[in-house]
């Protein structure tokens, strides 16, 4: 998140919702290494484990936001993975679910269109400013990650340069976004790092190019 407030690091893209007063079921798995999903205060605590769903459940009493970490030593950036959970009223929760489930929906019609160039870069531009900027720079100009701009990666090979975003750079900051990023927003920021800041490629890269190499 932007505002680094006094949950600094402490901050999740998705946190959970679920509602209150209800026996609610976790299925923990990874996708990576071995963590473990533990929030304290429901009394939670699960391995994550590739390859294996784990199962644990809570009911939480108190509507809130409760916060807990990965109690597994996972890696180099096991002090930066939290866990949070918002217990919403039932109400809340069912409007939650339903927003979610109309995203989705929307997405899904998305991923099946065709879409201009100047609608891919339009919307790969927030894409980047949301989710790339803060390494490659607002313009592309590099800082925790290298440059875009003029980078040979995003004037080069196509296959090469969208394989980077969906699976990362193994052993570096460059994380794998396949998972995490649905397959529209992943066409349309390739196509913005290929056609913005001076990369001049004219080429694009549509939702089904995306599907079709997550796929192999
Ligand atoms: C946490 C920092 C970070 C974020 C966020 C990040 N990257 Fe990277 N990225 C890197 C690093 C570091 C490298 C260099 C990896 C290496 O050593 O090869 C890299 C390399 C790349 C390259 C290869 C560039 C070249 O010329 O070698 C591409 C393409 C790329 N990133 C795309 C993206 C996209 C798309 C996003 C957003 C969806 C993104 N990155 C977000 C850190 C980041
Ligand atoms: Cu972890």
């Amino acid at each position: 998140t932007d505002e680094k407030g006094e949950h600094y690091l402490l901050e999740v893209d998705e946190p959970v919702v679920i509602p209150v007063d209800t026996k609610v079921r976790f299925l923990v798995t990874a996708n990576d290494v071995i963590h473990s999903w533990w929030v304290p205060e429901l009394a939670v605590k699960r391995d994550a484990i590739p390859g294996f769903v784990n199962e644990t459940w809570t009911k939480a009493e108190e509507i809130g936001i409760y916060r807990g970490q990965c109690a597994e030593l996972c890696g180099k950036d096991h002090g930066f993975m939290p866990v949070v959970v918002n217990v919403v009223s039932k109400e809340d929760y069912a409007a939650w679910l339903e927003k979610k489930q109309a995203e989705a929906a929307e997405i899904k019609a998305l991923m099946a269109q065709t879409f201009t160039m100047d609608e891919l870069v339009a919307r790969g531009k927030n894409v980047y400013q949301g989710y790339c900027a803060a390494c490659h720079g607002m313009n592309g100009e590099g800082g925790l990650g290298n440059a875009i701009a003029g980078s040979g990666i995003a004037t080069g090979d196509l296959t090469k340069h969208l394989d980077i975003g969906v699976n990362g750079v193994p052993g570096t900051a460059m994380q794998a976004f396949g998972g995490q990023m649905n397959d529209v927003d992943m066409a349309a920021v390739i196509t913005y790092q290929r056609n913005a800041f001076g990369n001049n490629m004219g080429d694009m890269v549509q939702p089904i190019d995306v599907f079709n190499h997550k796929k192999g």
